[in-house]
């Protein structure tokens, strides 16, 4: 394995599935696609390379199969200097995120991540909510969530709002940090110990591509002023993958307006455990938390054990995770329609949100 691909990110498995590629192909792994074009770090530096026919017809019958932003992939380099991307090597963790308004297939947002950082400014407050669904969406990825709470130079008591999204985020870190005076900045730099790959999440505006150009040392990515309303303008408009001087590897995104999840619901069920294993309690295994006997969600609610947040959160986040599946899969869509139906109803007739 060599030390440039290793200063890449590269891991013991992927370099195996690269040596298995015939010799005159030549690895590299892609740090962001535009159109048909890649632009892929290789061990002679960053080349650009369009799909070969294979590849075309892989993405045919699954778009999945295309090349992102993370991938590890092999080149050919073509006696007309044309350079095309042959294959995609299989992906150990990616970040799916569910289309919108498209179909089923979720769009891969980055992949072969090792920390996903959900990045989210201390000013304007965080919203728990959001940075809930973003953890799911993470937890879904097979890499490890981390909240980075970015501008802690902006507040006073960074510490007590980290400690309140610490309850939100159980199995994942919180850290606070300031890329304009560095505090903290250690901490987040050793998410990147081993050459780990990094990817940045958050809306827009939390400071994302101002924590890569503080890791970086340099000024890496553009940055711009936030709006006067707080809300930022979409400064970076695509994932891009950096490798640090020092080692690691940062993909900086473009803010996501919609955090789409995935269908399985795997990431609902680790971003609200206590939630999640309180059902597993439920009398009844198709139990649907709102007005049934013997349902152990409400009865922890009832006794003050569960916050009424999270079930919210919860009921919100499974929602969703139902049409994501539902969309799938045609059989199940009356049915959940009908018990959604059913349970919203009971679930505004029953609840009025405490004051
Ligand atoms: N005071 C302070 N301002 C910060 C900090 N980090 C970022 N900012 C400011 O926040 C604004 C947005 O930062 P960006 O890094 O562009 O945010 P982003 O998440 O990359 O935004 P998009 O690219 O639109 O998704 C800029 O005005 C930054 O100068 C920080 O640690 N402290
Ligand atoms: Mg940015
Ligand atoms: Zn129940």
């Amino acid at each position: 394995m060599s030390a440039t691909l290793q200063a890449l990110g590269l891991d013991g498995s992927t370099a195996e599935y690269l040596q298995s590629v015939p010799d005159d192909l030549v690895p590299g792994r892609v740090a962001r696609v535009d159109r048909g074009l890649a632009t892929v770090l290789t061990e002679d530096g960053p080349v650009r390379a369009t799909w070969s026919g294979a590849l075309l017809a892989a993405m045919a019958s699954d778009p999945q199969a295309g090349p992102c932003t993370g991938d590890w992939v092999v080149l050919r380099f073509w006696p007309d200097d044309r350079i095309t991307l042959e294959s995609v090597a299989p992906r150990r963790t990616a970040i799916v995120r569910a289309e919108v308004g498209g179909s089923s297939r979720g769009q891969v947002l980055a992949a072969n991540v090792d920390v996903i950082a959900i990045v989210v400014g201390l000013v304007p407050e965080p919203n728990i909510g959001r940075i809930e669904r973003f953890l799911a969406l993470a937890w879904e990825s097979g890499a490890r969530p981390v909240v980075v709470l970015t501008k802690s130079d902006l507040v006073g008591d960074a510490e007590a709002i980290a400690e309140d999204v610490a309850v939100a985020a159980p199995g994942a870190d919180v850290l606070v940090c300031s890329a304009t005076t560095g505090f903290g900045m250690d901490s987040v730099r050793s998410l990147l110990d081993d050459n780990a790959t990094m990817a940045l999440l958050g809306s827009s505006g939390a400071g994302k591509s101002s924590l890569v150009n503080a890791l970086a040392g340099v000024e890496l990515l553009d940055v711009q002023d936030i709006r006067e309303d707080g809300k930022g303008r979409h400064t970076s408009v695509r994932r891009e993958l950096i490798a640090l001087p020092q080692g690691g590897v940062v993909i900086d995104t473009p803010g996501l307006r919609g955090v789409g999840l995935q269908e399985s619901g795997e990431g609902l069920a680790a971003a609200l455990p206590d939630v999640t294993a309180l059902a597993e309690q439920c009398k009844f295994k198709d139990c649907v938390h709102v007005t049934e006997p013997g349902c152990a969600v409400q009865a922890a609610l009832e006794d003050g054990l569960l916050p009424y947040r999270r079930y919210e959160s919860w009921v919100k986040l499974q929602r969703e995770a139902a049409y994501m599946a539902r969309r799938t899969d045609a059989r199940l869509r009356s049915e959940m329609k009908k018990e959604w139906v059913r349970a919203s109803k009971s679930y505004r007739r029953d609840f009025k949100p405490r004051q």
